[in-house]
């Protein structure tokens, strides 16, 4: 009789501490979880223009920050080629991925248009644009090249572009 009552006494003891440390912890870290989970997933640097135009690197162009955005504004096109402005990213084989972006006003008729593919202004892994502005590949390179084009050969016309973001698929 003494050993059982010892033993009872003790359960009741653990069950207690259990359920006061289990129940508001449990809450709190789901909460972080997810909040962290959506800033880690863009493999893109910088998509939103939050640093100004820090990981971009223009070509016949001049980068700015306009609202919060990205304007490649063609510089040294000469009437035929237009600004760009791009960033090398590292990919898995054979993984999928999906490009997406917002894409902001522009100084021409005609939508802007985001690229991806194995150099500068190449798009065979993907092309987005206005009216589709997102849109799935899988990589069959380590290294893709994302082109924000501007399409605008003329010096002084630019496009805007924000949220350049790209995600491995599950
Ligand atoms: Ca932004």
């Amino acid at each position: 009789m003494h050993r059982l009552n010892v033993y009872a006494a003790s359960a009741i003891i653990s069950c207690g501490l259990l359920s006061c440390a289990g129940e508001p912890g449990a809450g709190d870290s789901e909460g972080e979880t997810s909040t962290t989970g959506d800033e880690v997933d863009n493999l893109i640097e910088n998509g939103d223009f939050d640093l100004g135009t820090q990981g971009w690197t223009p070509t016949l162009a001049v980068l700015s920050v306009v609202d919060g955005a990205l304007r490649v504004e063609t510089q040294g096109g000469d009437g035929g080629q237009p600004g760009l402005a791009t960033q090398a990213v590292a990919l898995e084989v054979g993984a999928r991925y999906r490009i997406s972006a917002s894409f902001g006003p522009a100084s021409y008729e005609g939508s802007s248009q985001i690229r991806v593919g194995s150099d500068i202004n190449l798009g065979e892994f993907a092309s987005i644009f206005l009216d589709t502005p997102s849109a799935e590949f899988e990589a069959t390179a380590a290294s893709v090249v994302v082109t924000c084009n501007n399409v605008a050969a003329d010096d002084g016309e630019f496009a805007d572009f924000d949220d350049v973001v790209l995600v491995r698929l599950p």
